[in-house]
C-alpha cells in the first residue's frame, strides 16, 4: 500500500528572477550576463529578451494572489544579483533589498512559504568583465558577500534556499556547448569553472549556518538518470560512464564533498581535470547541504560510442519542433539515443515519470539526504481557446504521473519534503521564447505582438488546487 504525503508537504511552484521579473534596467539594477547575451543576433528564439518577461516586477502582488487562490503552499523564486548589487559587489541598492522584502511579506501574508534561490544563472556583467565570472576564484568572495547580504537581510523570514540552480547545466551550456553566455567552448576551462562554483557553494553553506541557523539550504541539480539502452555490456558501461560523468561528478561533491574517483582519473588522462589548491578539499568537506535539490524532467539513455568517429556534441531542440535534436555523446564513452518506451514532447524531451521514482531513489540511496523537487514539469504549446480557456490536459496529465511516482517513491522509503512546479505563471524560457509555456496560469505575451501581459488561470490551476487541497489525494 502506498504512503500519503507527510501533513507539511510543500506543494510548490517555482520560478527565476530572469524569466519572470522583467524590469531588465529598473530601480538601479545592473546589467547581468544574460542582458548581455539575449542582445547578440541569433542567441535566443526570435531574438527574444527577458526585458519585460512576464512583468512580474511589477505584477507581483496580482501573481501572488493567484498562488493564495490556488492555495499554494510554497513559492520558489531567485533573487537577481544585479538588483541587490549592480556591480556584483561594492554598493549596495536598496530598491532591490525593497523589492524581495515585499514580495517575500507578501508570500508570508497567505501562509506561502518562500524558498529562495541566490543563483539562477544571471551574473553580474561588470564580474564577467572584470575577471571572467565563475572562471576565476575571485567570484566566491563576491558570491559568498552578496549570498551573506541575503542570509542577513531575509533569513528572518525565509527558511528555505537553494544556493545554486542547475551548476551542470548553466556551466555546459555556458562553457562546453556556447548556447549560454558566455557562449564557450572549453573543456578544461568548464571543469575549473566548475571547481569554483562548487568551493562558492560550499562556502556560502558554511556561513549560512551563522546567519540562518534554523534555516535549510542546498544546491538544485538538474538530474536526469542514465539509463542503458540493451542489456548488452557495452551499453550498461556507457550508461555508468553517464551517470558517473554527468551526475555523480556533482552530487558526489555536493554530499561528501569529494569527486568520484573513476571520471577523476579519466579526466586527468584527459588532461581536463580542474586545478587543485590547498584547502580546496577542507572548505569543500564543510560546505554539507541539508537537503538535495533536485530538478527532474526526463530521464535519458545511453549506448556505447566508439571514440574513432564518435558522435559529439550533438543539437538541442530549440524550435517546438518535433525530431529535430541530435544525439549528443563523448567519444569512447557514452551517446544518447531515443527511448522507444517513451513519448516525447514537441521539444523532444522525454515524458518519464518513472524515471522520477528511480531518480529519487538513487539519492536516497547513494546520499540519504531529505529531497525537494525544486522543479519538474511541462513544457508545451498552449491555445486560448473561445471564452478564455486553456485545455492543458496533457500538463495535467504529466504532473499527475510524476506525484504518483513521487508517492511511489516515498512509500519506497525516500525523504522527500516538496514539489515545485515548474512553473506557477508562464515565463520566458531561456532558448525558445515564450512558445514553449510551463505555468498553471498562462500569460498573454509572446514574439509576435499585441501582448498585454493578461493573466489566465489554464485548466491544470483548477487541477493542482485540488491536489493540494486533498495534500495529494486527487
Ligand atoms: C531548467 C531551468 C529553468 C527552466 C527549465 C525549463 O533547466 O532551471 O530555468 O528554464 O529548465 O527549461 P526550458 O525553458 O529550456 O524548457
Amino acid at each position: 500500500t502506498l504512503q500519503c504525503f507527510p501533513k507539511d508537504f510543500l506543494w510548490g511552484a517555482a520560478s527565476a528572477a530572469y524569466q519572470v521579473e522583467g524590469a531588465w534596467d529598473k530601480d538601479g539594477k545592473g546589467m547581468s550576463n544574460w542582458d548581455q547575451f539575449v542582445r547578440i543576433p541569433g542567441k535566443t528564439y526570435k531574438g527574444t529578451t527577458g526585458d519585460i518577461a512576464v512583468d512580474h516586477y511589477h505584477r507581483f502582488q496580482e501573481d501572488v494572489e493567484l498562488m493564495a487562490e490556488m492555495g499554494l503552499k510554497a513559492y520558489r523564486f531567485s533573487v537577481a544579483w544585479t538588483r541587490i548589487f549592480p556591480e556584483g559587489r561594492g554598493e549596495i541598492n536598496e530598491k532591490g533589498i525593497n523589492f524581495y522584502n515585499q514580495l517575500i511579506n507578501e508570500l508570508i501574508k497567505y501562509g506561502i512559504e518562500p524558498i529562495l534561490t541566490l543563483y539562477h544563472w544571471d551574473l553580474p556583467q561588470a564580474l564577467q568583465e572584470e575577471y571572467g565570472g565563475w572562471e576565476s576564484r575571485r567570484i566566491i568572495e563576491d558570491f559568498t558577500n552578496y549570498s551573506v547580504e541575503l542570509f542577513k537581510r531575509f533569513g528572518d523570514r525565509v527558511k528555505y534556499w537553494v544556493s545554486l540552480n542547475e551548476q551542470n547545466i548553466f556551466t555546459s551550456h555556458g562553457y562546453l556547448h556556447a548556447t549560454h553566455p558566455p557562449g564557450m567552448k572549453d573543456e578544461k576551462l568548464f571543469y575549473q569553472v566548475n571547481h569554483h562554483a562548487n568551493l562558492a557553494n560550499a562556502r556560502v553553506i558554511k556561513e549560512f549556518r551563522k546567519y540562518v541557523p534554523n534555516g535549510k539550504i542546498g544546491p538544485s541539480f538538474a538530474y536526469s538518470p542514465a539509463y542503458a539502452a540493451s542489456s548488452n555490456p557495452v551499453d550498461i558501461l556507457a550508461a555508468e560512464n553517464a551517470e558517473e560523468l554527468n551526475n555523480f561528478w556533482w552530487m558526489d561533491m555536493y554530499a561528501w564533498g569529494k569527486y568520484p574517483k573513476m571520471a577523476w582519473d579519466y579526466l586527468e588522462r584527459k588532461g581536463v581535470a580542474p586545478l587543485l589548491e590547498e584547502g580546496d578539499f577542507e572548505l569543500l568537506q564543510e560546505g554539507k547541504p541539508d537537503f538535495m535539490g533536485v530538478n527532474y524532467y526526463q530521464s535519458t539513455t545511453f549506448e556505447s560510442n566508439p571514440l574513432e568517429d564518435g558522435v559529439g556534441a550533438g543539437k538541442m531542440n530549440t524550435t517546438g519542433k518535433k525530431g529535430t535534436s541530435q544525439d549528443s555523446g563523448i567519444p569512447g564513452l557514452f551517446k544518447t539515443t531515443a527511448n522507444p518506451n517513451l513519448k516525447r514532447t514537441n521539444w523532444d524531451w522525454n515524458i518519464d515519470p518513472q524515471g522520477l521514482r528511480i531518480a529519487l531513489r538513487r539519492i536516497k540511496s547513494r546520499y540519504d539526504l531529505p529531497i525537494l523537487i525544486s522543479e519538474n514539469g511541462l513544457g508545451e504549446y498552449d491555445q486560448v481557446e473561445q471564452g478564455g480557456v486553456i485545455h492543458d490536459d496533457y500538463r495535467i496529465e504529466y504532473i499527475r504521473s510524476h506525484i504518483n511516482a513521487m508517492q511511489e517513491a516515498i512509500s519506497d522509503g525516500v525523504d522527500l519534503f516538496g514539489y515545485c512546479v515548474w512553473s506557477f505563471t508562464d515565463l520566458l524560457s531561456w532558448l525558445n521564447g515564450f512558445q514553449k509555456r510551463y505555468g498553471f496560469v498562462y500569460v498573454n505575451q509572446h514574439e509576435e505582438g499585441n501582448h498585454d501581459l493578461r493573466r489566465i488561470k489554464k485548466n491544470s490551476f483548477y487541477w493542482y488546487k485540488d491536489v493540494i487541497e486533498s495534500n495529494g489525494g486527487k
